[in-house]
């Protein structure tokens, strides 16, 4: 069975990557310059021609772009081709502002497809297996982005989208689903159902899973492989920049490999903007090197990696990033202190909680509040009977959170069900602090 999709470009020599990477990067940049007025604009602002970029050292010298940028910009402001060459146009979920619009050419979306057919390739996946997409279709990059790729690879293709619980779980039975594209968070889903309709792992032919979207830890992870009996990798993408299959996780399960032959990954200090060295921890910033309609360099994602370039046992070249620990703006700053959901879960699943939780913070006078609610699974629920039994686990709960956080949470372990589930991101954190802001 093949073990890359694209072998020559997935195992190229580094040299040769970044030549690869350079020739196309100049070329971008002229593009961009020539196509697209609003780079224009702000690359004559900083004085800034294209012939001043002459390696890829330079791009240093060019602006950074952020979220905001496209938001101004939207809807056609950084269209680089004329509207009559687009064939799609995909979007952000917008749950802060106007959303951002992300057009593609017919070329874009080959490069978006293959990506995913790569990612799809490196968990097993060939023309003999049954890819069910259970990531929302439509305007969110998931499911489109996930078909294309399984289309490219041959697999048989089953586009469920995400919810109907019972009937994904049906059909991936009755039609042998093998791989199963969606969120972490739907994934768990999955297999607490799988187990609500007394099925176990054996009933169902799955190998792998594909999941990402949102962040989700090593805990989390062992809890998916365990109630499914599959393997879970990782797979992150944003739709400014594609969608999913940026990055991908290969057999060795350590970070995802970046498709560096169509996206330069750049870590940054996000406070400064300073470029950091390989290794260090810092906000990840894309620079696209063959896109067309939307093509964006050095866009601000937000995101929180560290990227290293190691031999992998997969024999792929390309740099991998970790798994993101959250988006900068995920970070909670409570009573002072930093916190991050992926702590949390951390937490919550090393002491045999179920991945079900809910961050609730506000902001009563002048202090914050710290609540979590956690669901007990169904054996809790029975063993802590007794008040007494559930004050001890709350109590030892609540003091493995002040050691992995530094501040006192209070802790709520609520019925099992009480937490909605979630289909596609998972919401974790209410921040009501935002409101009185
Ligand atoms: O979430 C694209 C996608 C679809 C990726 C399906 C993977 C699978 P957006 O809706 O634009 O696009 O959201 C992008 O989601 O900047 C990250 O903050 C977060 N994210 C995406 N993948 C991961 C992941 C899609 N594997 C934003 N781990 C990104 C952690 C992720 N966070």
């Amino acid at each position: 069975m093949a073990k890359y999709f694209q072998e020559e470009i997935e195992t190229m020599p580094v040299e040769q990557l970044k030549a690869l990477q350079e020739e196309k990067f100049l070329k971008q940049v002229k593009f961009v310059y020539e196509n697209n007025e609003y780079y224009r604009n702000l690359m004559d602002e900083k004085g800034i021609k294209p012939e001043d970029i002459k390696s890829m050292d330079d791009i240093q010298k060019l602006p950074f772009l952020t979220k905001s940028d496209l938001r101004e910009a939207y809807p056609y402001g950084l269209l680089s081709k004329p509207l009559k060459d687009c064939v799609r146009i995909q979007s952000t979920s917008g749950t802060t502002g106007r959303r951002v619009v992300a057009f593609y050419t017919q070329h874009d979306l080959d490069i978006w497809e293959e990506c995913c057919a790569r990612a799809i390739v490196a968990v097993g996946g060939s023309n003999k297996d049954v890819v069910q997409v259970a990531y929302g279709y439509g305007l969110f990059t998931g499911g489109a982005g996930l078909h294309g790729g399984s289309h490219k690879v041959g697999s048989l293709t089953l586009p469920m989208s995400s919810g109907n619980t019972e009937r994904q779980i049906q059909f991936m039975r009755d039609l042998n689903a093998t791989i199963l594209c969606c969120t972490p968070s739907y994934a768990a889903y999955i297999g607490e159902k799988l187990h609500d309709m007394g099925l176990t792992p054996d009933d169902i032919n799955l190998k792998a899973g594909i999941f990402g979207a949102e962040p989700w830890t090593e805990e989390m992870r062992q809890n998916i492989e365990k109630s499914l009996g599959i393997k879970a990798y990782d797979i992150y993408g944003l739709t400014e920049i594609s969608g999913p299959g940026v990055s991908f996780e290969c057999e060795a399960q350590t970070g995802m490999h970046i498709n560096e032959d169509h996206f330069y990954a750049e870590v940054i200090d996000p406070d400064t903007g300073e470029v950091l060295p390989e290794g260090s921890e810092g906000e990840l910033v894309f620079t696209s090197l063959d896109k067309e309609a939307f093509p964006l360099l050095r866009y601000r994602t937000r995101d929180l990696v560290v990227l290293k370039r190691e031999k992998c046992p997969c024999g792929r070249t390309h740099i991998k990033m970790c798994k993101p620990k959250g988006r900068s703006d995920d970070m909670m700053i409570i009573r002072g202190v930093n916190v991050f959901p992926s702590q949390i879960e951390t937490v919550l699943l090393k002491c045999g909680y179920t991945p079900n939780y809910q961050i609730l913070v506000d902001r009563v006078g002048n202090e914050d509040t710290f609540d979590i609610n956690v669901e007990l699974s169904e054996e809790q629920f029975k063993k802590y009977r007794e008040e007494s039994d559930l004050d001890a686990a709350r109590k030892s709960l609540t003091s493995a959170m002040v050691t992995m956080l530094g501040i006192r949470p209070k802790m709520h372990l609520l019925a099992p069900k009480s937490i909605v589930r979630s289909e596609g991101k998972a919401v974790r954190i209410i921040d009501k602090r935002k409101l009185h802001d």
